[in-house]
This record gives structure tokens, C-alpha cells and sequence, in this order.
């Protein structure tokens, strides 16, 4: 049995209901017809037309023909597990939510990270911000938290979300590039509205491609709120911390991978669910007091900015894991239907004008998506809380309403379904007080665009400025319009003036830009510009440390994957030693070889071959391992391929060890000259080192990548 399928929770159950299996099953036709023959049509005549009258062909086809629904018209491309959350203590203080309130209670959850820009069949590696939402399956009804890896948005506004989506996706004349920001018409918008400069910083850095998405967090990105039992409210910034850290992978990596492997985290994912490896991630709250609204030099209501750490810690209330993995990818993965607005009392919206817009088009959006109203009855949406209401019919409809009432009041039905009392746990909004006359304005609390963008690049290390730059130096040369160019470099000199000079430089241009003026072009028409100036404020906070990649990251090598060299007569303590090292780690060795099937060790056991050096790449793997044995090493040293491994592996900073003749293979690569050498993280020792060598490596790895080696390549 796998690991993930011993779990279970009331939602899983929930979903039994609906399950089928054709195990021991006779092949049947959508009406419950036995069918006979499954491979021939009905024709007059054995060389004859086929018959109008042919139900099973056509009932067969019809229903093959419709097999498609539209893709999600963002975050298109997911891959989604169960698992469940538990709080670690009562936040009754805060919130009378009670799957918050009952640290026994074990909410089901459902959980979809995605892309954002990329078709449903695009590459996992694209740079792009992933998608990260929950629905929670509570007792008082569905909760969704539909969050990104990255905690603020590229615009402030709802209004302006189909210009950004339409300016990312593939440009409308030509239907390229396919998931990708790295073209004219993403970076023209980009440039022209100085709010999207913070976001930008996050999604040039290595947020965007990440390693696994069971390292990356994940942001409620706006404010949202707390409503206690006696209608005590406070701000609150959801966070979610992976208990394996934050790593990425790099740009030259995600493209590699993107060809060898498109499915890459999807398969992560799936993978380690059913190894065992369930994914964890703490629950964290910023809480602010509503009375400190105004208290920050930046708006709580403005989605381009963050609460630092700095300011208001947060604070970790609970755990997710996720334990299994889905029966049915459509059913479930492509069927879940997200909405911010799915709240239980004890959580409410903000007044934050993104999440506001967003309010309306979640639901709107699966009603072309999924066609009807009736989605919440498909069973990977329907809540575990019981519902009754006066809503009835439309397409699809699975419920059969008894009664002769469907409205309310009445007095026929008894005057049921009755309303909940707020003491029965009736859903009241919070009394928020609004004195306001009807503008469509922005708030001059919103002008700062550039002092977190500042925050963020300060508060990287210098290896995560570097590949900002790279990333920028990237995107931006594969953007054809000079101006364009011109006008976003402008841009980054708000910024940095070290990181507009560098991506000048990269670009071939002569000196930065000047910033055009006025910078931001999304002004209204009778509005005045002056109004819609960036400003820059004086920030309580100029960095971060939290803002890192590489921040109190835990030391673990928990599920990474390591390509052990291997060939036929491959030393078999070596193999072993080595093996158990990592496998004691929770790491996976994996027998890389020239063939499949099997090879034979210097003691005569067969070894089972994971991947051949064909169908195997190294950009997968995390770190290389080459055993000892003459024979084995003679045999890798013939392989083109093999050497491809580790000179991959080693342009990658992944860490790198041998033992004995693995320097014969060493000696054939291109870093043959840096074996030993302590900033390059390529380990050699002889047989009798062996162990010592296994704990240098495992150290190495736990630090992700060798990244001193660049200092030495
Ligand atoms: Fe979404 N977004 N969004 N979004 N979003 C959708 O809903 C939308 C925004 C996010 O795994 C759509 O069911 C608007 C911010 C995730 O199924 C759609 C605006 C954040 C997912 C939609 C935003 C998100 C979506 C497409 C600006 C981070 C995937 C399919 C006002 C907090 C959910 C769907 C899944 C999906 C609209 C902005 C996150 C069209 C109008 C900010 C993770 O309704």
C-alpha cells in the first residue's frame, strides 16, 4: 500500500461517496448496458458504412468530445494534494473561526499551487509566481485561503488586473511566448506603472523558480481580519513557512529542466506524498491591532506592500501537512474551485481594492469555467459543514430538495431552513464604520512605489542580487523595443543605482537612463499627475532579513534527490556506505547507470538502475555521487554523458563526491582541476575516507547549493 493511502479525514470519506473503480467490473455503456463488443462500430456490412443507430459508438464519442472544459484563465497550470491543518493553541483571543479555536481538531485541507501565466500544459519551471491555495474543509463550512509564493501583487487596483494578465500572457498577434514575462508587451505595461516596481523585485529573484513547491511559502498577500466572539477585530497577514526552508533552483537550471523534465514539481510533489515525505508548512499570523491602522508609513490596504517582520512579528499558530495525493486529477485537481470570499465567521476581508474586485471574480469566472451555479455540488468543493438554503436547480443540478418550499419565510416549511442566530454560529459581517463619498480615486497612501522595492533588494544577499540582475539583464533582452528597455532600467535606478548600472551594462547600454517623466502613465484622464507620482516616504524598515531566500533556513536533506554514478562492478562498500549516509538523512540515492534494468557490484549483488544516463538529466538530481571501483569508473569515463553529469552538476553549485577511481572520471571533467579545492565543493577521498567523506557532503547539501564555487569557476 502507499504511504499516502492510509490517511483519511472526514473530507476523504466525503469523496468516497462519489468514487468508482472498474476493478472485477464488466465494461458497461453510460446507461449501465453491458457492452459485448468494445472494439468494432456498427456497420452495414462487415466493409459497410457505419449505422446512424450505433448508441454505444456514438455515446462513446459524444462524451470523448467533451471531455475538455475551459482552462482557468490564470494559474491554469496546477497540481494539488490533501493533508489537513491543526492549530497549536486556541486564537479564540483573536478569532472565533473554530477550526483556530480547537487544537484537537483536524481540519481537512486541499491544497493547489500553481503558475500563473503558463497554459494547463506549460513547463513547472517558467519563472512566474506560483499560486498557493487552501480550501480547508471545516466544520462551520469551506475557508479558503487562495494565496501566492510571494507576499505582495504587481498592482493595487482591481481595475487594472486584465491589462496586467493580458500584457503577460502570450502576445495576442503571434501566441507567444508561452508562460513566459520575458517579452515586449509584459515589460512595456511593467514600465509604464510604477506601482508593479516592489513585485517585480520578487518576481525578477529566485521566488520564481523554485526548487519544489513543497520549499517555498506561500502569503494571504492582503490584509484580511480576526473577529473574535465579542466582535473585537484586528488586522492580520497570513504566511505559510515550509518546514523543509525556502531554495530555488537556477535560471540556467529551470531552463534545462523545463526540457528534461516539464512536470518537474508536479512529479516532486506527487512523489514525495507517496514516499512518505508529506509536505509541512506552519501557519503564520501577523496581528495588528486595528487601532494601528495608520501607525505605518505604508497602507495596510495596499497589496504592492508588505508588513515586515521587523515591525510585527509572525507568529506560527498551527501546521499543514499534506498526505495525499488525488485519485483523479480532473476530478479534483482541475475541478476545485477557489474563492477568496469563502469565509467562516471569525475571518473577514479587508478593504483592500484588489481583494475587493477579486470578490466578484471568482465565482463569475467558474460559471464559465465549470458552467454552472451548482459548482459547489462537484464533490471536491462541497463542504463538509451540511447546506441547506432556498437555491435550487440550473445545470447539473445533484441535489433533490424535498419540500414543497424553496423560499423563505415561509410557513408551509415550518419556516425552515431557519437563519442562524450569531450564537449558533450565524455569519455576520463586521460592523466597520465607512464615511466616504463614492470616488473612483486612489489613496495618497499608495504613492510609495519604490521604498519596499528598496527594502527587498537590500535586504538580499549578495548571491540573490545577483541573480535579480541576471534575471532582469534576462528578461529584458528578450524585450525588442529600445525604449522599453530604456524606460524600465530608468525604473531600477529608483531603486539601486548598482542594480540599474548592471543591467544597463548587460543590456549594451552606454549609461543608465533617465527616469521618463512622469513615471506613471495609469493616470486618469482629468486627473492630475502630480497626484499620481510615485512618492518615496522615509520607511521605518530598510531591510529585512526575513525578505531571504536563504533566511533560518532549517539544516535538512530531507527528500533530496542524489544521482549515484554507477556501472557494473561498481565497489560495493562504497555504494553502500554512502547510501546509508544519505538514506539515514531522509534522502533518496538514486543508481544512475549507461543501461537499465540492472548492473552487478563488486560483490556480485544486483543493483536496480533508477535512471539510465539517457533518460536520466542531471538538472534533477541535487547532488553526484561516483563510488569507487576501476571497472565501473573505466565504464562512466567511456560515457560522453556521464561526464555531462557532473560538469552539469557542477556548473548547477550542486555538491559533488568520489571515492578512489572516481577521479579517473573527475580528471575528465571540467573541474578536474578544482578537486579538493575547499571553496569548490568537490569531494575525493580514498576508500578507507569513505565515511568521512559522506558527512562533508551531507553537509554540503544541507546548505542547498556550493556556493562559494562561484568565487573559484
Ligand atoms: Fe487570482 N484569479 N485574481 N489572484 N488567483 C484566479 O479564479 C483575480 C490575485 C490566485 O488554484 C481565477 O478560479 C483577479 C491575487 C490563485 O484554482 C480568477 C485579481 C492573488 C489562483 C482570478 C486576482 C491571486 C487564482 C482564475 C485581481 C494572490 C488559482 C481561475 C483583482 C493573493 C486558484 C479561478 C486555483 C485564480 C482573478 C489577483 C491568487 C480569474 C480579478 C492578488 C492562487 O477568478
Amino acid at each position: 500500500m502507499k504511504k499516502s493511502e492510509k490517511t483519511n479525514s472526514k473530507k476523504i470519506q466525503d469523496l468516497e461517496k462519489n468514487t468508482e473503480y472498474g476493478k472485477d467490473q464488466f465494461l458497461t455503456t453510460n446507461q449501465g448496458v453491458r457492452i459485448n463488443d468494445d472494439q468494432n462500430s456498427l456497420k452495414a456490412g462487415e466493409r459497410g458504412p457505419s449505422l446512424l443507430e450505433d448508441f454505444i459508438l456514438r455515446e462513446k464519442i459524444t462524451h470523448f468530445d467533451h471531455e475538455r472544459i475551459p482552462e482557468r484563465i490564470v494559474h491554469a497550470r496546477g497540481s494539488a494534494a490533501h493533508g489537513y491543518f491543526q492549530v497549536y493553541e486556541s486564537m479564540e483571543k483573536y478569532t472565533k473561526a473554530g477550526f483556530l479555536n480547537d487544537p484537537e481538531r483536524k481540519t481537512p485541507v486541499f491544497v493547489r499551487f500553481s503558475t500563473v501565466a503558463g497554459s494547463k500544459g506549460s513547463t513547472d519551471l517558467a519563472r512566474d509566481v506560483r499560486g498557493f491555495s487552501t480550501k480547508f474543509y471545516t466544520d462551520e463550512g469551506i475557508y479558503d485561503l487562495v494565496g501566492n509564493n510571494i507576499p505582495v501583487f504587481f498592482i493595487q487596483d482591481a481595475m487594472k488586473f486584465p491589462d496586467l494578465i493580458h500584457a503577460v500572457k502570450p502576445e495576442p498577434d503571434k501566441g507567444f511566448p508561452q508562460a513566459a514575462s520575458a517579452h515586449d508587451t509584459f515589460w512595456d505595461f511593467i514600465s509604464l506603472m510604477p506601482e508593479s516596481t516592489h513585485m517585480i523585485m520578487w518576481a525578477m529573484s529566485d521566488r520564481a523558480i523554485p526548487r519544489s513547491l513543497r520549499m517555498m511559502e506561500g502569503f494571504g498577500v492582503h490584509t484580511f481580519r480576526f473577529v473574535n466572539e465579542t466582535g473585537e477585530a484586528h488586522f492580520i497577514k497570513f504566511h505559510w513557512k515550509p518546514l523543509l526552508g525556502t531554495h530555488s533552483v537556477l535560471w540556467d537550471e529551470a531552463v534545462k529542466i523545463s526540457g528534461a523534465d516539464s512536470d518537474y514539481h508536479r512529479r516532486d510533489l506527487h512523489d514525495a506524498i507517496e514516499n512518505g515525505d508529506f509536505p509541512e508548512w506552519e501557519l503564520g499570523v501577523q496581528i495588528i491591532p486595528e487601532a494601528d491602522e495608520h501607525k505605518y508609513d505604508f497602507d495596510l490596504l495596499d497589496a504592492t506592500k508588505l508588513v515586515p517582520e521587523e515591525l510585527v512579528p509572525v507568529q506560527r499558530i498551527g501546521k499543514m501537512t499534506l498526505n495525499r495525493n488525488p485519485d483523479n486529477f480532473f476530478a479534483e485537481t482541475e475541478q476545485v474551485a477557489f474563492h477568496p470570499g469563502h469565509l467562516v465567521p471569525g475571518i473577514e476581508f479587508s478593504n483592500d481594492p484588489l481583494l475587493q474586485g477579486r470578490l466578484f471574480s471568482y465565482t463569475d469566472t467558474q460559471l464559465s469555467r465549470l458552467g454552472s451555479p451548482n459548482f459547489h455540488e462537484i464533490p471536491i468543493n462541497r463542504s463538509v459543514a451540511p447546506i441547506h438554503n432556498n437555491q435550487r436547480d440550473g445545470h447539473m443540478r445533484q441535489e433533490i430538495n424535498k419540500g414543497q418550499t424553496h423560499y423563505h419565510p415561509n410557513s408551509l416549511g415550518g419556516g425552515c431552513p431557519f437563519q442562524a442566530k450569531m450564537s449558533e454560529g450565524g455569519f455576520s459581517s463586521y460592523g466597520e464604520k465607512i464615511d466616504a463619498h463614492k470616488t473612483r480615486e486612489r489613496s495618497p497612501s499608495f504613492k510609495d512605489h519604490f521604498s519596499q522595492a528598496t527594502m527587498f533588494y537590500n535586504s538580499q544577499t549578495d548571491i540573490e542580487k545577483q541573480h535579480i540582475i541576471d534575471a532582469l539583464s534576462f528578461e529584458l533582452g528578450k524585450v525588442n523595443t529600445v525604449e522599453i528597455r530604456e524606460r524600465m532600467v530608468g525604473i531600477l535606478s529608483e531603486i539601486d543605482a548598482k542594480l540599474a548600472k548592471d543591467v544597463a551594462e548587460n543590456l549594451g547600454m552606454k549609461s543608465v537612463p533617465k527616469t521618463e517623466k512622469p513615471i506613471n502613465k495609469g493616470v486618469p484622464a482629468d486627473a492630475d499627475q502630480k497626484n499620481y507620482e510615485p512618492t518615496k516616504s522615509n520607511p521605518q524598515t530598510k531591510k529585512s532579513e526575513a525578505l531571504s531566500l536563504f533566511f533560518d533556513n532549517p539544516k535538512t536533506i530531507k527528500s533530496r534527490q542524489i544521482a549515484f554514478l554507477c556501472a557494473d562492478g561498481v565497489d560495493a562498500a562504497s555504494l553502500k556506505e554512502m547510501k546509508s549516509a544519505v538514506e539515514k538523512e531522509g534522502a533518496y540515492a538514486k543508481i544512475v547507470a549507461p543501461h537499465h534494468g540492472e548492473i552487478k557490484d563488486s560483490e556480485g549483488n544486483m543493483i536496480k538502475v533508477d535512471d539510465s544516463l539517457l533518460t536520466g538529466a542531471p538538472f534533477v538530481f541535487d547532488a553526484f555521487y561516483v563510488p569507487d571501483g576501476k571497472k565501473s569508473v573505466d565504464a562512466l569515463s567511456k560515457e560522453p554523458d556521464a561526464i555531462e553529469f557532473l560538469d552539469q552538476g557542477f556548473k548547477h553549485l550542486k555538491p559533488i563526491a568520489g571515492i578512489g577511481e572516481a577521479k579517473a572520471l573527475f580528471d575528465k571533467t571540467d573541474f578536474s582541476k578544482m578537486i579538493n579545492d575547499d571553496k569548490a565543493g568537490v569531494l575525493l577521498a580514498d576508500s578507507k575516507s569513505a565515511k568521512k567523506i559522506s558527512s562533508s557532503f551531507i553537509k554540503l547539501l544541507e546548505d542547498h547549493r556550493v556556493w562559494s564555487r562561484t568565487e573559484v569557476m
